[in-house]
């Protein structure tokens, strides 16, 4: 933990501000002797004044959290005058020559580490995590991404300890010390940035497998896991051999060494880390079993294994030259992984689920006090912008620009781009470049799409002429201002689209509509009626659309070829629907199930079969948070009131039927983990979830039964959590028993809090406080912190607004104390209280006054402070 009294705000850094580093390290020869307490680090860089660079008359070494054992020059000891240390913890130092030997010591605490940047300890295990800037708290290095270096590490350790030593590259020598000690070595040949550093050691074992690659060299893959876990990789494993075989055959992207390590970590402050060679994961990202993991945790592994392997070219190959081009190496990276998983199995439904996640996590950011460029020009702590909008906007960027230079183009443009920067570190305009100069497509308005915050406004009108059987459609587009940015320009939108007929079918003048100015019309001859027009299919672009009449938006609903609109004119029918019944209850009239939105689950309930993950999708309603995101000001409380009674009014209303499919759905034979299985899963529970709101407790009965006798974990959890939402006997004795069959189970037991934080109950939040008390809560674990804190603050909102204000104090009690802890884990918990402008007044004021009250934490970390500072100048 590194904060000091915050007197004078942290230093902002600009993007315009950059400058090439004066000096540039060949080598890095790193020796990293491992003790809990006092680990020894020495390094040895080879430095050269870099020819690009402005001249500088001092080395800036950066260092966090270091003590200093010794400094040397080409073999000589630094005389004192020319180290100058540095108010944040790093080393300027004078009179260096052209090119030279750097050698230094210092001594680091892995046990003391609960930030978990730099190197930690894990259950006894020593794991590093550097991106962004943690490898500055293992040596002192110019910690910045533009300087690409090869690495040699050495590590040596108590071998009863940490049988396992490893880190970046391929194995290179190891053997015995004295003192039952023993080292191994790695060498790195490619150069990489330091945050692509990487070192594991600890009591691991390995699950085992190779890969041939398609120019027939060899790798040997092994997942590291603690001993008991082997039988949970499978999954994993599976997952990384599909990805590297499609990478080959999409973009022909080869692995580059003999080796190809995972590490699996409990505590870790994010989902993966794609180190070069030796990724490290969340154990949440590589564990399951039937029994243990939900189908979502099954999909999980998929996407956070394939996207860390993709990492391997656009990452880690080619890097990004500074920080504000993150979203060059995320964005594209999750496109990736988005193409990889659709091209598994159902590609319609990845899309939705996909854009799903996008409106419930990145519109919002669009539309806060955290708004920012796909690129930002700023920033104070970079750990704040590893956001939705840089990696899930930054997909949706690369997606369109997709659809712009077409599928043969981009693969064009990703040779080039890849040819041109292979062991670079370059920026997003680079990569529009290699785009632009491989497919002739000019993209130079497009780039605005990575400069400009704020998510679009897409409005459309149309007409019909039928004298002539002209249609004419006028699509307008606006962006809000956001906060620095208060005026928008227009953006290159493409619509993909199509027009359907009365009948249902689709008629001629189906293609992708490019709109580049703030209003333009399209015209389309030679119809005998007025179509209805499907637009932004496959949401061809990061928009929000409006215009269309509930008439118009029920048809599509119904009859559209294109399985987005389709889900998505459902949910906006729904939306619309649920914004009257929230008219209804604040005037307090009765609230009925409108018949439109009846007859349309009826619909659904008649084609369930033809698919049913689609129909698990499209018969579940828009959160709670989507609808409230379409209101003036929210209204949670109305909000979460509408939505369980629609919820209720469906499922009793249809209660037959869902019994039926609840029945027939039911798994029998082994599990099964591929997309027909997972989607008659997710329809089963789908009925389920409407039967537990269902009048009669014939559904809670069903809930329990699924409990006690569900033989997977997907199964038993959907039935759980109709319980804990439930005021049924059942509900304590389920909850116990879940506890006491998986207490011993980390990632189990944290659905086990998470199911709780999130029950609609009105006593969530003091049972909430209750479990922070719990033996089994550990503020040190970001896992845990996340599955209780960050549940009930962002996945609950009817709880944590609850009109006390005592959910938003609980929430910066909590920030408060993880900012003692763990300021990356703490300043992440600060989002949902930055959104107290959508709050009504009395809501908001109270949100404000708990952001002030953090604000005046002495001793604030810098990336706390600038969450909170920036919410509350928005
Ligand atoms: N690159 C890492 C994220 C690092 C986050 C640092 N605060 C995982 C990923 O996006 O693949
Ligand atoms: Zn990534």
């Amino acid at each position: 933990m590194t904060t000091t009294a915050r007197t004078n705000p942290p230093p902002t850094i600009r993007r315009e501000d950059y400058r090439p580093p004066a000096f540039l390290v060949d080598e890095v020869d790193l020796h990293l002797a491992l003790h809990p307490a006092a680990t020894r680090v020495k390094a040895r860089l080879d430095l050269r004044r870099n020819p690009a660079a402005e001249p500088a008359t001092a080395l800036e070494l950066d260092g966090e959290a270091l003590k200093l054992v010794s400094l040397r020059l080409d073999g000589a000891a630094l005389p004192p005058e020319r180290v100058r240390p540095r108010a944040d913890g790093g080393l300027s130092i004078d009179g260096v020559p052209d090119r030279f030997v750097l050698e230094s010591e210092v001594e680091i605490s892995p046990e003391a580490n609960s930030e978990l940047s730099g190197l930690y300890l894990s259950g006894g295990n020593y794991f590093t995590q550097c991106e962004a800037e943690g490898f500055r708290r293992i040596t002192f290095f110019p910690d910045r991404p533009d300087v690409m270096a090869r690495y040699t590490t050495t590590i040596e350790a108590d071998r009863a300890a940490c049988p396992v030593l490893l880190s970046n590259g391929n194995p290179d020598g190891a053997g015995d010390l004295p003192d039952g000690r023993h080292w191994a070595r790695w060498v790195d040949p490619h150069p990489k940035p330091s945050y692509l550093f990487a070192v594991v050691a600890g009591d691991l074992v390995a699950v085992r497998d190779s890969f041939t690659t398609r120019s027939g060299r060899e790798v040997a893959l092994a997942i590291w896991v603690r001993q008991g876990d082997e039988d949970a990789c499978g999954h994993a494993m599976d997952s990384l051999k599909r990805s590297m075989a499609w990478d080959e055959e999409t973009y022909g992207l080869e692995y580059d060494l003999d080796v190809f390590n995972i590490a699996a970590v409990s505590d870790f402050n994010m989902g993966a880390m794609e180190n070069k060679g030796l990724n490290v994961f969340n154990t949440k990202y590589i564990l399951a079993r039937p029994e243990t993991a939900t189908d979502a945790d099954y999909e999980g592994i998929e996407t956070v294994v394939s996207h860390e392997y993709f990492h391997n070219w656009t990452g880690n190959r080619v890097t990004c030259r500074d920080w504000f081009q993150l979203s060059l190496k995320e964005g594209l990276t999750v496109f990736r992984d988005q193409h990889f998983t659709a091209d598994q199995g159902s590609a319609a439904v990845k899309r939705l689920a996909d854009v799903r996640r996008l409106r419930a996590a990145q519109f919002p950011e669009d539309a806060g006090p955290m708004a920012h460029p796909v690129r930002p020009d700023s920033y104070v702590e970079i750990n704040n912008f590893y956001t939705a909008t840089v990696y899930q906007k930054g997909a949706e960027v690369v997606r369109m620009m997709r659809a712009l230079v077409g599928e043969a183009g981009f693969r064009k443009g990703m040779d080039l781009y890849i040819a041109r920067h292979d062991n670079q570190a370059v920026t997003i305009e680079d990569f529009a470049q290699a785009m632009q100069d491989a497919s002739g497509v000019d993209l130079t308005r497009f780039r605005r799409w990575y400069a400009q915050a704020g998510t679009p406004e897409l409005r459309v009108r149309d007409s019909f002429d039928a004298a002539t059987g002209r249609y004419t459609l006028t699509l307008s587009q606006s962006t809000p201002p956001t906060p620095g940015q208060p005026e928008k320009l227009p953006v290159p939108i493409p619509v993909r689209m199509g027009l359907i007929g009365a009948d249902g079918a689709e008629r001629p003048g189906a293609g992708v509509l490019l709109l580049e100015e703030a209003e333009q019309d399209f015209t389309f001859e030679g119809l005998e009626a007025k179509p209805v027009p499907s637009l932004l299919r496959g949401f061809s672009a990061p928009v929000k659309l409006s215009g269309l009449s509930l008439e118009q938006l029920g048809f599509l609903a119904r009859h559209d070829t294109d399985p987005f609109v389709r889900w998505d004119s459902g949910q906006q029918y729904a939306v619309a629907e649920m914004l009257r019944l929230v008219e209804d209850f604040r005037a307090q009239r009765p609230l009925d199930l409108p018949e439109g939105l009846a007859a349309s689950i009826a619909a659904l309930l008649d084609r369930a079969m033809d698919d049913p993950a689609f129909t698990a999708e499209a018969l579940t309603l828009p959160s709670e948070d989507f609808v409230s995101d379409q209101m003036p000001v929210a209204d949670p409380e109305a909000v979460h009131a509408v939505r369980q009674f629609l919820r209720a009014a469906i499922g009793t209303r249809f209660a037959g039927r869902f019994a039926v499919l609840h029945a027939e759905l039911a798994d029998h034979g082994p599990y099964r983990i591929d997309g027909a299985a997972m989607g008659r899963r997710a329809l089963r529970n789908a009925c389920l979830s409407y039967l537990g709101q269902a009048e009669g407790g014939e559904g809670l009965r069903r809930a329990e039964a699924q409990f006690n006798t569900g033989g997977n974990m997907t199964d038993v959890l959907a039935a759980l959590r109709v319980l804990a939402d439930s005021d049924s006997p059942a509900r304590e004795a389920a909850l116990a028993g879940f506890h006491g069959r998986w207490k011993q189970h980390d990632l189990v037991l944290d659905k086990w809090f998470a199911i709780q934080a999130m029950s609609a109950r009105a006593d969530t939040l003091q049972q909430v406080k209750a479990l922070v008390g719990h033996l089994d809560f550990d503020l040190r674990n970001p896992n845990r912190v996340r599955a209780l804190i960050g549940a009930f603050a962002a996945g609950n909102p009817s709880q944590f607004h609850h009109a006390s204000g005592e959910g938003y104090r609980f929430l910066a009690d909590s920030v408060i104390a993880l900012d003692a802890v763990n300021t990356q884990v703490a300043a992440r918990m600060v989002g949902p209280l930055g959104q107290w402008k959508r709050q009504d007044a009395r809501r908001g004021a109270l949100m404000r006054a708990e952001l002030a009250r953090i604000l005046e934490r002495p001793g604030l970390s810098k990336g706390t402070f600038e969450k909170v500072s920036k919410s509350l100048a928005a």
